[in-house]
């Protein structure tokens, strides 16, 4: 589908298209809502309590927005550690789509990603897409690769650096590609 096409199926939608934004610790989240949000965002990174492996993570959820072509999406970014589980289905209820972010350089945390994956999907028939953040490193496994390793289509997994608007917008219209009838769904 091309960009014009999937613009005019969200064809004036009055409700917000909400999004999701989930991974494990260290994915990319909060950098990614922060990357895309137009407006200030809340901040609920704190302090981390336990070990792991930086030294704050996000409680509550992040938050940002931004318009795409006159349609207002919300971006809900999740808690990566286990002991906040309860946030994903919260924060997935009545979602138009879910991005699944994942560290190419921490290939470690690739069951961690499939885990929340099957976790999500299992309870909610929501559209997602993979994306495959820190491609801007030398060492980084690629979006191909991933999809191979978590047994997915290879258009269900995109690559990205969250850092970077261009990058992480394209991840959102990949989604928005996938999600067939947004409208009818926000009915
Ligand atoms: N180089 C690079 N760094 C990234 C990218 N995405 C996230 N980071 C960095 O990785 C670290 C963890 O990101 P964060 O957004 O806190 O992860 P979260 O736990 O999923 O919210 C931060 O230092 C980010 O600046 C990326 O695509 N490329
Ligand atoms: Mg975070």
């Amino acid at each position: 589908m091309s960009d014009s096409e999937w613009q005019d199926d969200l064809a004036e939608p009055s409700e917000p298209l909400k999004i999701v934004v989930s991974g494990p610790v260290g994915a990319g989240k909060t950098t990614y809502v922060r990357t895309l949000s137009e407006v200030l965002m809340l901040d609920t990174d704190v302090e981390a309590s336990e070990d792991i492996g930086k030294s704050h993570t996000t409680v509550a959820f992040d938050f940002g927005t931004l318009n795409v072509d006159g349609h207002m999406v919300h971006l809900y970014g999740t808690p990566g550690q286990e002991r906040f589980d309860f946030m994903w289905e919260v924060l997935c209820e009545g979602a138009l789509g879910l991005i699944m972010l994942v560290a190419g350089d921490q290939p470690k945390d690739f069951p961690k990603a499939r885990a929340i994956l099957d976790f999500i999907t299992s309870r909610y028939d929501v559209p997602f897409i993979v994306g495959v953040t820190h491609q801007d490193l030398l060492v980084v496994w690629e979006p191909d690769e991933v999809a191979a390793y978590l047994r997915l289509p290879p258009e269900h997994v995109v690559g990205l650096d969250a850092t970077v608007f261009s990058s992480s917008v394209q991840t959102l219209i990949r989604l928005l590609e996938l999600v067939e009838s947004p409208v009818s769904q926000l009915i």
